[in-house]
C-alpha cells in the first residue's frame, strides 16, 4: 500500500495516547506508511489570513492543518454539519435548521480542503476521508483532477431514504458519494438505507460485490463496524490512575451498586429518557432505592449550538428533581457530572460499576459500550444495558437490549441488570467480549483499507462532476 492520507475535520496528534482508540489505530497505519493527517487546525482567523497550510511532524507522520474564517466555520461546522447533517442523520428532523446559507459554506470549506490538500498528494497515496463534515471532498478533489484512490467512512448513522430526502440538496450530497472508490458505514442498517436511497432516488443499478452504478460511476459500499483498541484499553485499565479510581469508587460506594453513563452531552444520547427510566425504576422499587446510585458523566460538547443548551437544562432539571424527590440525607440517587473525566480514569469507573446504561436514541456505533465491557473483571463482570438504536446493538446481542423511548421497559431492564446472577453475567460478558476482541479497531482499519485497496471505481463518464 502507498502512503495513507487521513482527512478529518479535526485531527488528533498521534503521539498523544490520550487521544484514544481511533487516533491510536490510525496512528499505527500512518506511522507504518509515513503518512499524513490533514484537517482543520481548530483555529478561527480573520478572513484575510486563511491561506497557508500549517505543517508539523509527529515522528514519521506529517500533520497538515488549515485555519478557517469565522464565516466559513459558522456555516460549515455549526451550520450545515451540526445544524443540518447531525440532527437529520440522527433522525431528528425537528432539530434541523435548514438555513439556505449553510450549504454554500459547507461546500466552500470542502473546496478549500480540496485545494489545499491536492498539492500535498503523491501519486500512490491512498486517501481516507472521515465523517459527515467532508462528504463532498472526493468530488471536489476529482474536479481538480485527483485520481488517487479515495475511501469515505461515515461515523454516524445514515437515515432511511425518506428522512434523507428532507434535506434540501440531499441528491447533491449523495451523488457526491459516488466520487469515492469505497464508502463505509457502521452497520448493515446504514448500508441498507444507502442502497435503498440510491436505488430509488438515483435509479442506481445494483451490481455484484456490493457495488452500485449511478452518475457514470461505480462505487463500492460496505458495513465496517468500528471497534476499540482492546489491548490499549486493558493497559489503561491496569494503570495507576484507573486502579486509583476503581479503589476510590469501591470505597465510597461499598454499600451500593453503581450504574454508570458516560456520554458527550448530546441529544442523540438519550440522556433525559435515561433519567426518566431511572426515576421510574426508583418509583417502582422502593425497597431497592438506596442500594443503587447512577453516576452520569456528560462531557461538554458543541456548547455554541442551541439544541445543546436545551438538553443541558433539561438534564439538570431532571437530575435535580430525582435527587430532590428520592434522595435521603445519606444517599443521592444521581451523581451528574458535566465535565470531561480524564481518559486514564475511565476504565476504573467502568470496572467499579455493576451496570452501564448506554441508551442513545440513535448512534452510529457507540464505543462506550465496548469500553465498558473491556474494563470489566471477567470473574465478576457488570451488565451492559444497550439501546437497540445504537449501531453496536447489531453486534452486541448478549447485552440487555432496550428501547430507550420505552420508559417502563428500560426501568425493568435496569432492575434485571442489577439483580442478574453471577453465572449469567459471566456468560453474557464472555460472549460479548468475543465480539469486542474480534472486531477491534485494528480489524476495522485493516478491513476498510483492505476493501479500499481492492475497490476501484470504474469511471464511465464525468457527469458526477456537476455538483
Ligand atoms: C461518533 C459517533 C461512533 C466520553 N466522555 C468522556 C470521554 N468520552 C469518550 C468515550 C468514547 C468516546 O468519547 C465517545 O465515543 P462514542 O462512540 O460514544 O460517541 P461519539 O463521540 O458520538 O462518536 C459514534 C464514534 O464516532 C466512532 O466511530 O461510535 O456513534 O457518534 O471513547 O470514552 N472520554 C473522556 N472523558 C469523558 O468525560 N476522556
Amino acid at each position: 500500500m502507498g502512503r495513507l492520507v487521513v482527512v478529518s475535520n479535526r485531527i488528533a496528534d498521534p503521539r498523544k495516547t490520550a487521544a484514544g482508540g481511533l487516533a491510536v489505530a490510525l496512528a499505527e497505519v500512518l506511522n507504518n506508511t509515513g503518512g499524513m493527517w490533514f484537517g482543520w487546525s481548530g483555529k478561527i482567523v480573520d478572513h484575510s489570513e486563511v491561506d497557508d497550510v500549517h505543517l508539523e511532524h509527529a515522528g514519521p507522520v506529517k500533520l497538515a492543518m488549515v485555519d478557517l474564517s469565522k464565516a466559513d466555520h459558522d456555516a460549515f461546522y455549526l451550520g450545515y454539519s451540526n445544524g443540518v447533517l447531525w440532527p437529520v442523520f440522527h433522525y431528528r428532523l425537528d432539530l434541523a435548521d435548514f438555513d439556505a446559507g449553510y450549504i454554500a459554506g459547507y461546500r466552500r470549506v470542502n473546496q478549500l480542503f480540496a485545494r489545499k490538500l491536492l498539492p500535498l498528494l503523491r501519486e500512490d497515496d491512498v486517501i481516507w476521508v472521515h465523517d459527515y463534515h467532508l462528504i463532498p471532498l472526493a468530488a471536489e478533489l476529482r474536479a481538480l483532477g485527483c485520481t488517487q484512490r479515495i475511501g469515505f467512512f461515515l461515523h454516524i448513522p445514515l437515515p432511511p431514504p425518506l428522512m434523507l430526502a428532507a434535506i434540501p440538496g440531499h441528491d447533491w450530497l449523495i451523488r457526491a458519494l459516488f466520487a469515492y472508490d469505497l464508502v463505509g458505514f457502521q452497520s448493515e442498517s446504514d448500508l441498507d438505507h444507502f442502497a435503498r436511497y440510491v436505488e430509488s432516488e438515483a435509479h442506481a443499478q445494483r451490481l455484484e460485490d456490493q457495488r452500485w452504478r449511478a452518475f457514470g460511476r461505480t462505487v463500492h459500499a460496505g458495513a465496517f463496524p468500528i471497534g476499540i483498541d482492546v489491548q490499549e484499553f486493558e493497559q489503561l485499565a491496569a494503570g495507576a490512575e484507573a486502579t486509583d479510581m476503581y479503589e476510590r469508587m469501591k470505597r465510597e460506594y461499598y454499600r451500593r451498586k453503581l450504574l454508570v453513563g458516560v456520554d458527550r452531552l448530546d441529544y442523540s444520547k438519550g440522556l433525559p429518557q435515561r433519567m426518566r427510566a431511572f426515576r421510574e425504576f426508583l418509583a417502582k422499587n422502593p425497597e431497592l432505592r438506596s442500594s443503587a446510585t447512577l453516576i452520569q458523566i456528560a462531557s461538554p460538547s458543541r456548547e455554541n449550538v442551541e439544541a445543546y443548551t436545551d438538553i443541558l437544562h433539561e438534564l439538570e432539571s431532571l437530575c435535580g428533581s430525582i435527587n430532590g424527590n428520592f434522595g435521603e440525607l445519606d444517599w443521592m440517587p444521581v451523581r451528574y457530572i458535566h465535565r470531561t473525566v480524564p481518559r486514564a480514569r475511565l476504565p476504573g469507573l467502568y470496572k467499579a460499576s455493576r451496570v452501564a446504561l448506554v441508551t442513545p436514541l440513535r448512534d452510529g456505533m457507540n464505543l462506550v459500550a465496548k469500553e465498558f465491557l473491556a474494563a470489566q473483571d471477567e470473574e465478576d463482570p457488570g451488565v451492559l444495558v444497550l439501546s437497540r438504536f445504537a449501531g453496536a446493538a447489531e453486534q452486541l446481542k448478549e447485552a440487555l437490549l432496550v428501547n430507550p423511548y420505552d420508559t417502563e421497559g428500560t426501568a425493568t431492564a435496569i432492575l434485571l441488570a442489577l439483580q442478574m446472577p453471577l453465572e449469567e453475567r459471566r456468560e453474557r460478558h464472555q460472549a460479548l467480549m468475543r465480539s469486542v476482541r474480534q472486531y477491534d479497531v485494528h480489524w476495522w482499519c485493516e478491513s476498510f483499507l483492505g476493501a479500499l485497496a481492492e475497490a476501484r471505481a470504474e469511471e464511465k463518464g464525468t457527469s458526477w462532476l456537476r455538483l
